[in-house]
């Protein structure tokens, strides 16, 4: 198996070699097949980003007028679900895809073709999700959380397609998740211990624990929504003895670590490139490891910090409050030993750099609005405010999707061989800095003030506040075609990335080469 890597180069030409759009649809190469998943994330985002600019145009100024509210209600429901769904989480999975075979010296993922399946059942489920926005009555408007009895006894009939895209983008994530854990297990290089396995290797691992005990719990909450709606069940429904915080309940049970599933890459990353250009190693590696799987336990008994409010006995809501505070000492390990991995580094401050540093200080700023609203008796106030939407927004946005764009700027030199614009990506990272906080800070404090989320409309005192939340948020939406612009720019030339791009670079990724990848279903010519 070790020589299939280095037999396979752009030199190599053999039979069934398929080009154009057959190279992609049969591809089991784990790039190519990370390339897609990561072109795809981008497309979501953009997608998404514009359903964002929608809701920001609509609540610009108080009162109505450039959508009706069942339209909003839309925008803000597959907004949350395109992000996490179609953005986050795809793009984790391109990058696992593109880094842990070459992290661990593996020649592929061990299941190359439930990888292309994977991948390629993706577009379908978003491409229902958002026909659905096109049908009579529209798409689903209950949130992203859809909620029963919203999402089943008052929801339209786009609610089947909503369940169906719902399954599917369950059933990818489910075989990504096994592929991943087969390939850590199975495919490791020799001495490739797993205390030796390079952060992200870890946090991924972890990660696809998590997927494979949650997304099966999502599917059965559609399922049940499902049933409810269609055939005639009660399980969310009082009047025929069943239980609408039920819903919650289970809905949560998925919710909470699928939190972390979006997170724990985002950590892995990061614990990548800040050894690099603080040119010192890791501090603290085993405790990083073992706080992240703390992470992961502690994630499966807190799912109630996001039902304070539905009237939980005192025990339940004190459990859940303690609980969910304990998170944050593993947090802390963590960004305890990325500040103490800076101390004293040489430090440089490229691209990928900066989006590390921005994630380690704004995703601890998500953190610590996290730990005000677990506090029971202040939830009260805070619960289904804007000050919600700032916390996620935090830990999301300047978190995972910060991480995700660090993590493009430190590997594009070995995805495509060019460095990328440092200019340009400099340029890209400050407008965003900027932009993100004009739009996600001031909705901590309409949030206090009382401001209620996913409603098309608010109250006179909350105007200045959302008109500069509007512009912070159209401004972050264009700095992203800067990002759009390096990554065509790198791709299509410029200066030829050297072996080592980062001084201070450690792991395998950067040692092995990167050939063109052998292609599909055939067997590789040497082993024929
Ligand atoms: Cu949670």
């Amino acid at each position: 198996m070790s020589t299939m890597t280095d037999t396979h180069d752009d030199h190599d030409d053999h039979d069934h070699k398929p080009t154009g759009i057959t190279r992609w649809l049969y591809t089991t190469n784990h790039k190519d097949i990370g390339t897609m998943y990561l072109w795809f994330s981008f497309t979501m985002f953009l997608i998404g980003g514009f359903m964002a600019m929608i809701i920001r145009a609509e609540l610009y100024q108080p009162g109505l007028q450039i959508i009706d509210p069942n339209f909003f209600n839309q925008m803000t429901t597959v907004h949350g679900l395109i992000m996490v769904f179609g953005a986050v989480m795809p793009a984790f999975v391109g990058l696992a895809n593109w880094l842990i075979p070459m992290m661990i010296g593996a020649p592929d993922m061990a299941l190359p073709r439930m990888n292309n399946w994977s991948f390629w059942i993706l577009p379908f489920a978003f491409s229902i999700l958002l026909a659905s926005l096109f049908m009579e009555g529209g798409g689903p408007n209950f949130g992203w959380t859809f909620y029963a009895p919203l999402s089943t006894t008052y929801s339209n009939d786009s609610t089947a397609f909503f369940i169906f895209s719902v399954h599917i983008m369950g059933m990818s994530s489910i075989m990504g998740a096994i592929n991943v854990i087969v390939t850590i297990f199975n495919m490791r290089a020799p001495g490739m211990t797993f205390m030796k396995m390079p952060l992200f290797v870890w946090t991924w691992l972890i990660t696809a624990f998590l997927l494979i005990a949650v997304m099966p719990v999502l599917a059965g909450t559609v399922t049940m929504m499902l049933t409810d709606k269609y055939f005639g069940t009660s399980f969310f429904d009082a009047a025929g003895g069943g239980d609408p915080v039920m819903f919650q309940h289970i809905f949560w049970f998925f919710g909470h670590p699928e939190v972390y599933i979006m997170i724990l890459p985002a950590f892995g990353i990061v614990s990548e490139i800040i050894p690099t250009f603080a040119r010192k190693r890791l501090f603290g590696y085993s405790s990083m490891v073992y706080a992240t799987s703390s992470i992961a336990l502690l994630s499966f008994i807190v799912w109630a910090h996001h039902m304070l409010t539905t009237g939980m006995p005192v025990a339940a809501e004190l459990f859940f409050m303690y609980a969910t505070m304990l998170i944050s000492v593993p947090t802390g390990v963590k960004v305890f030993n990325w500040v103490a991995t800076m101390w004293k580094g040489s430090m440089t401050f490229e691209t990928p750099m900066l989006f590390a540093l921005a994630f380690v200080i704004l995703f601890t700023i998500g953190g610590f609005s996290g730990l005000m609203l677990a506090i029971t008796p202040a939830d009260f106030q805070y619960h289904d405010t804007y000050f919600v939407v700032a916390h996620f927004h935090y830990v999301l946005v300047t978190g995972a999707i910060f991480s995700i764009m660090a993590a493009a700027y430190y590997w594009l030199p070995k995805w495509t061989g060019h460095m990328y614009d440092e200019k340009l990506g400099k340029t890209h990272f400050w407008c965003s800095l900027i932009s993100v906080n004009v739009l996600f800070f001031p909705m901590h404090f309409v949030g206090l003030a009382g401001m209620p989320r996913r409603i098309p409309d608010y109250a006179l005192q909350f105007a200045d506040f959302n008109k500069i939340i509007s512009i912070g948020g159209f401004a972050f939406g264009l700095s992203q075609l800067i990002f759009l612009a390096v990554v065509i720019k790198c791709i299509r030339g410029g200066e030829k990335a050297t072996d080592r791009v980062w001084e201070g670079a450690t792991g395998l990724e950067w040692e092995i080469p990167s050939p063109a990848p052998y292609h599909t279903f055939s067997t590789p010519p040497e082993i024929k």
